[in-house]
């Protein structure tokens, strides 16, 4: 069983994922926010779960949905709304969105090494195993932990970036998350294998299926993982089984989801299962676990207004950094909190 640090951290995190998401969701319908707002609600748990099994200094490539990873490894909530909201001191200072930055500390800093995510879906996996090959021949014993929807490993580019990774015994871990729908094409349409997980069969790589909403199970799963490539003995795929319980992004109503689906899945959401096993387990009591929620949520809203107050990009250097040769920005360094549970 995890020790209770963690087990706290997990609920933090998931908290906080869905009040930044929801504070999002807010800026989203009052215009602030550029471009489109892509949630996790429902399967926070998986990347949150994932990306807390990490060392700090491993290699992380989340993709738009996973939000949750980002917060888990230090990722200021600031930094994230600046970015919806294309301000000009954001990580990609207004030149990109969402969660499309970077994150290249120097190694001794201990920091995590963050791979935006790519949009042509697939081509993350190779990016990241490469990642990892740059790892070896610098010999530094790092792991890389990624991300992929169920119709992202239908893409070529998965394939090779997965067959690759197994040839080179890469330490590479792939959550491949089943989240019923991809936009609207729904997994029997996207695969013909029963279980996601089954994917890795072709490459020769490890693989476990497991429940997505269980954020322990999600921990402890990717935890062996982890330990496994740092050991040297290759990449795993880990299957989540979860449901994605919003839109596509928000302008998508979901009509193609049957409402009985909605329904079943709303009782498996993955941040009341973890609260009442905290509870039973008599690890935090209920007031324990609303303070956490307080300060979740009021540390989402302040961190949203503080993005709001800042300013958009200077039109006067809009093609900075974008061609080559023309005095690029010095290197902009996304901000790191630490767990509040750490500190204590
Ligand atoms: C190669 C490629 N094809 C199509 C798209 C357009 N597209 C963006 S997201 C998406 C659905 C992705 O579904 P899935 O991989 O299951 O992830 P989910 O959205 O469910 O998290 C599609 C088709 C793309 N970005 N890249």
């Amino acid at each position: 069983m995890l020790d209770r640090t963690t087990l706290l951290e997990l609920y933090y995190y998931a908290r906080l994922t869905r009040d930044v998401e929801e504070r999002l969701a807010i800026l989203y319908r009052t215009n602030q926010v550029v471009g489109g707002l892509y949630r996790s609600l429902g399967q926070e748990g998986e990347s949150v779960a994932s990306a807390l099994a990490l060392e700090p200094s491993d290699i992380i490539g989340p993709l738009i949905r996973n939000l949750g990873s980002l917060l888990a490894r230090g990722v200021r909530p600031r930094d994230i709304f600046a970015q919806y909201m294309a301000r000009g001191a954001s990580p990609s200072r207004g030149r990109d969105l969402n969660l499309h930055f970077s994150h290249i500390p120097p190694a001794a800093s201990g920091e995590p090494t963050i791979i935006g995510p790519i949009s042509m879906l697939g081509d993350l996996i190779p990016v990241v195993a490469g990642a990892l090959l740059g790892g070896r021949m610098q010999q530094r014993r790092l792991v890389a932990l990624t991300y992929i929807g169920d119709g992202g490993t239908s893409t070529g580019a998965f394939h090779e970036g997965m067959n690759f990774a197994a040839v080179q015994r890469l330490p590479l871990v792939v959550i491949a998350e089943d989240n019923k729908f991809a936009y609207s094409t729904p997994i029997a349409r996207q695969m013909a294998i029963e279980r996601i997980d089954q994917r890795a069969e072709a490459y020769g790589v490890a693989h476990e299926m497991v429940d997505g909403n269980d954020m322990i199970a999600v921990y402890e799963a990717t935890k062996r993982a982890v330990d496994r490539g740092r050991r040297g003995e290759g990449a795993t795929l880990i299957g989540v089984d979860t449901m994605r319980m919003r839109g596509h992004a928000e302008h998508d109503d979901m009509r193609y989801v049957p409402k009985a689906m909605l329904e079943q899945w709303t009782t498996r959401d993955p941040i009341a299962k973890l609260r009442t096993l905290l509870v039973e387990l008599s690890l935090a009591t209920d007031t324990d676990l609303h303070e956490i929620d307080r300060r979740t949520r009021s540390f989402a809203e302040a961190e949203a207004n503080d993005a709001l107050a800042q300013p958009r990009p200077d039109p006067a250097d809009v093609t900075r950094d974008l061609y080559a040769g023309t005095h690029p920005f010095p290197g902009r360094r996304v901000e790191l909190v630490r767990s509040p549970f750490r500190e204590l």
